[in-house]
């Protein structure tokens, strides 16, 4: 870390110190109120290197991030949107769970998704574990329009579209019981891979452990994404069989590997745990192997095998079977070596980097070799289910010494790779076109799991940040309970050196995987045009309101409201119905102005929705409880905004 004086620093960073500046005089403050910038460092105990980061980091009030980075909430089921230098969170994005100030899950439109959607097995689920948050690419680059979601708990994927940044869409697998290597998204978006992790049998069925080599299975799931529509089109969709190795992180080909996605998995032991007699836990079980087998699969020949209808069907869902992907060459293995872990593809598509957990290299293979190999049927053998297995030498392009347990793989434009290496808690720089030359590591604090770079996971990384997501913060921030949040640090790639600049605490499950977006990519909308956007249809509603328009309409015990809402009223706001009522609000925000939101809550009965400028909302409930039940709005709106509220009137039953 370079040190400047003191002046020099200052002018560097455009600021006065005032006319006594001095170490035995702090000098007052210059006019125009800049401060004496000595004195605040002596004060507040900072080095020059501090200031230096902070002045990298510190973006002024009214003045923009240049990056966003969308990280997974873990197992707070949801996304967390950051800017980038400065680490301010912009955003919390509920996906899997409920989330009152976006009133998701508290009567409104969304609930489908929530409450209906992503049942699995019938059974309504709340909570998801997200891994590995992927944003749509167009020809390899990220779009800014869409980011898919994986459940790792749930075996479930949902679609995030970026212009509101709401969840559209969340589909339940209904072949797998876990997934984790989710949701990875080919080149142009044109499928979202999920794998599954620990194997089950498909489909649901049971079988004891016993039985796990012929009954339990993997899956890839290849999810056909629909661009025109914004979603995932099931019945276009296909999975394929694999074998009971659990299944882990993966990585779509581009450019000279388009049409290939690679897969880790690190139990090819086919471990299923102490299985309740003296077998070894999971632990070791699945360790005993030297290599495990990276997956090698040729999407676009799987493609073409299902519309040639060489599928069977499993719980509606087209799977290529095992025997069928291992004899016509859409399923491929190469050893990868000790408890493989992040499988990611160079910006060039010429090689796939691994991580071993036990190791002490990233191993990288060429694609090229690969390709040859099976073009030419040079296999070395083939595993128990028949699939064939390439020579780990043959295939690989070299093994690079990065330190103990590294794991995920991100790129800089400069042909550098940054490994985070969880054992030795570092992140190590080294070039993948000049394996074995001198690396770098720089220290993090503490355990580093998932790294993140600018535009890293793309054809075209820009190089300038790496984020490294840390799964434990220690005494890095101030006590908040033995629960504690999570840590990431950012980290300046542009210098000779890696600089660590910045430390973020993450109060949330642990963000297992992020991606780091050019901000001006994104295309977000201010307000839904015209009023009355249905904000899952894109489309106005046909129960949307124009002012002049509300109105009561009762049918029987059916009563609908059509209500506007503008600052700072409902209209109507008083609604009398009867206890037993089916009441259905219809929910139209006229503001057309940015920033101009409302909430819509009815006390006592869990009802609680958001409208955004122009957005339409359905709340529908049974009006059980008789009462009298203010409704109001949530969103603070207008010196009026206590005033925005009504009643709702419950008459009991004679
Ligand atoms: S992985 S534990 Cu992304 Cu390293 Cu899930
Ligand atoms: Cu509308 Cu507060």
């Amino acid at each position: 870390m370079r040190i400047l004086a003191v002046p020099l620093l200052a002018a560097a960073l455009g600021v006065s110190l005032g006319a006594g500046c001095g170490p035995d005089a702090p000098g007052p403050s210059a006019p125009g109120g800049a401060v004496d910038l000595k004195q605040v460092m002596a004060q507040r105990g900072l080095t020059d290197a501090d200031v230096i980061a902070a002045a990298k980091t510190y973006t002024p009030t009214g003045k923009h991030d240049e990056y966003v980075i969308l990280a997974s909430g873990g197992h707070g089921g949801n996304l967390v949107a950051i800017g980038v230098p400065s680490m301010r969170i912009l955003k919390y994005v509920a996906v899997f769970g409920p989330e009152p100030w976006q009133g998701y899950g508290y009567g409104g439109l969304g609930d489908k998704l929530l409450y209906e959607d992503s049942k699995q097995g019938g059974k309504q689920i709340t909570w998801g574990d997200v891994h590995h948050p992927n944003l749509s690419e167009t020809n390899g680059e990220y779009d800014g329009e869409f980011i898919f979601v994986n459940d790792k708990a749930n075996a479930r994927i949902a679609v995030v579209d970026l212009k509101d940044f709401t969840t559209k869409q969340i589909i339940a697998n209904r072949l797998v019981m876990s997934d984790h290597g989710g949701a990875f998204v080919t080149p142009n978006t044109e499928y979202v891979v999920e794998t599954s992790q620990y194997p089950a049998p498909l489909g649901g069925a049971y079988a004891p452990l016993s039985e796990y080599k012929d009954k339990y299975r993997g899956a890839a799931t290849f999810w056909k994404f629909d661009r025109s529509r914004g979603r995932i089109d099931e019945a276009a969709s296909f999975a394929i069989e694999l074998p009971p190795y659990s299944q882990d992180l993966a990585d779509a080909g581009k450019f000279d590997s388009d049409g290939w996605v690679f897969i880790g998995s690190w139990n090819t032991e086919m471990s299923a745990g102490t299985e309740g007699k003296d077998k070894p836990p999971m632990e070791s079980g699945a360790s005993q192997n030297d290599m495990d087998y990276l997956h090698i699969i040729d999407w676009k020949k799987a493609e073409q095998l299902v519309q040639a209808g060489k599928t069977t069907d499993i719980n509606g869902m087209r799977v290529l079977p095992l025997a069928t992907a291992a004899a016509e060459g859409v399923l491929t293995f190469v050893g990868e070596p000790k408890s493989p872990h992040g499988c990611d593809v160079t910006p060039d598509g010429k090689a796939i980097v691994v991580g071993g957990k036990l190791d002490t290299h990233a191993t990288v293979f060429e694609f090229a070799k690969v390709k040859e190999l099976i073009a030419k049927k040079d296999f070395e053998g083939r595993d128990a289910y028949g699939v064939p297995i390439l020579n780990f030498q043959k295939a690989l392009r070299g093994q690079q010494e990065i330190g103990l347990g590294p794991l995920h793989t991100v790129f800089d434009e400069k042909g550098n790779a940054y490994t985070s290496v969880f054992l030795d808690s570092t992140v190590v720089k080294w070039n993948y076109n000049q394996i074995g030359q001198p690396t770098e590591a720089l220290p993090v604090h503490y355990n580093i799991g998932h790294i993140t770079a600018a535009e890293g996971d793309s054809a075209s990384p820009d190089g300038r940040y790496v984020v490294a997501m840390n799964k434990m913060a220690q005494d890095r921030h101030l006590g908040v309970g033995p629960l504690l949040p999570q840590n990431f640090q950012l980290i300046d790639i542009t210098g000779p050196k890696m600089e660590l600049i910045y430390d973020l605490p993450i109060p949330l499950g642990e963000p297992h995987y992020a991606q780091m977006i050019k901000a001006d990519k994104l295309k977000t909308i201010q307000v839904y045009t015209p009023a009355g956007t249905d904000p899952y249809t894109d489309e106005v509603s046909p129960h949307a309101v124009a002012a002049g328009g509300e109105r009561i309409e009762r049918n029987g015990n059916k009563v609908d409201v059509y209500m506007s809402v503008i600052r700072s009223h409902f209209t109507p706001d008083t609604i009398e119905v009867n206890q037993g009522d089916l009441v259905t609000f219809h929910l139209t925000n006229l503001e057309q102005a940015f920033d101009q939101t409302h909430g819509f809550a009815v006390d006592m009965y869990n009802l609680n929705v958001s409208l955004e400028p122009g957005k339409y909302e359905r709340v529908s409930f049974v009006a059980d409880r008789p009462g009298v039940f203010p409704l109001y709005c949530t969103e603070f709106c207008s010196a009026l905004h206590l005033e925005m509220a009504g009643y709702l009137l419950v008459k009991p039953r004679a």
